[in-house]
């Protein structure tokens, strides 16, 4: 899954792909990089980022996923609003990333009348203070049953096992020490009866490991990257496809080669 930020704040690109044509070519790139999935999101949730309106995601995103119908990947929008996932739905898009987990009034309803895959992610707290102080008296088994219930309550809307993937929402109200256990445990996720999908790319888990700024994280992010496809994810959401489509297709090959 490749990340296409529209947000002039985005904390990976440094806003050069805001406007709907940077995004668009970026999209486009990704794709023939190897990403079978395109996320497209107009609000940065990183820590502190400012609210944005419906009116300025739909205007951000909308014009994005109309120049990416057709495009050769699945196209996904990343939102927690309900009007913005309508909208998408309606446009077209086959699927909804939501760092909310349809927890937003209405959202889950949106979802069951449409037939697109969702994205349900744990966070805890809000985006603005989340990383304020993250506390769990056991971060792997409190994600695991967040998520299993989310799941549940999914189906009990009348959305379809199968178009549900589940995140553990790295960074997303999490210390360094909660997002390593994640990682080491991403295994204990795979009963849950859905594809994982796991967002590790430059978070700053991987530049309090290594020093390191955000734009040189990307050989961090390979690594962590390559233990979660181990443990059991399905989908990976990276910055930067062409690395991370390189050490799938090692992983792929040594996986297969008993076969
Ligand atoms: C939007 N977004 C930012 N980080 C993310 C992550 O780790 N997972 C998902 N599903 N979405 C994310």
């Amino acid at each position: 899954m490749g990340i296409v930020n529209v947000t002039p704040d985005s904390f990976s690109d440094g806003g050069q792909h805001s406007s709907t044509a940077n995004a668009v070519r970026h999209a486009l790139a990704l794709i023939e990089q190897g990403a079978a999935i395109i996320d497209i999101g107009g609000e940065s949730t990183r820590p502190g980022a400012a609210d944005v309106s419906v009116q300025q995601e739909l205007d951000r995103v909308m014009p994005v996923v109309q120049a990416l119908r057709g495009c050769d990947a699945v196209v996904s929008v990343d939102t927690r609003k309900p009007e913005v996932m309508r909208a998408a739905i309606a446009e077209g898009v086959q699927m909804i990333n939501d760092i909310d987990a349809l927890q937003a009034a209405g959202a889950m309803a949106i979802l069951a009348h449409s037939d697109v895959a969702v994205c349900l992610m744990h966070k805890q707290g809000q985006p603005a203070t989340m990383q304020q102080a993250p506390m769990y008296a056991d971060v792997v088994s409190e994600v695991h049953d967040f998520l299993a219930l989310r799941k549940a309550t999914a189906i009990d809307f009348g959305i379809a096992h199968n178009r549900i993937a589940l995140d553990p929402g790295f960074g997303f109200g999490k210390s360094l020490q909660h997002n390593l256990k994640l990682l080491r445990h991403l295994d204990r996720f795979t009963d849950l009866g859905a594809p994982i999908l796991a967002g590790l790319s430059r978070k700053s888990m991987l530049g309090q490991l290594t020093g390191r700024a955000l734009d040189a994280r990307d050989y961090a992010s390979g690594a962590a990257q390559v233990m979660a496809v181990l443990k059991g994810a399905r989908i990976i959401r990276v910055h930067n496809v062409a690395a991370c489509a390189d050490a799938l297709k090692i992983i792929q090959a040594v996986e297969e080669s008993d076969e």
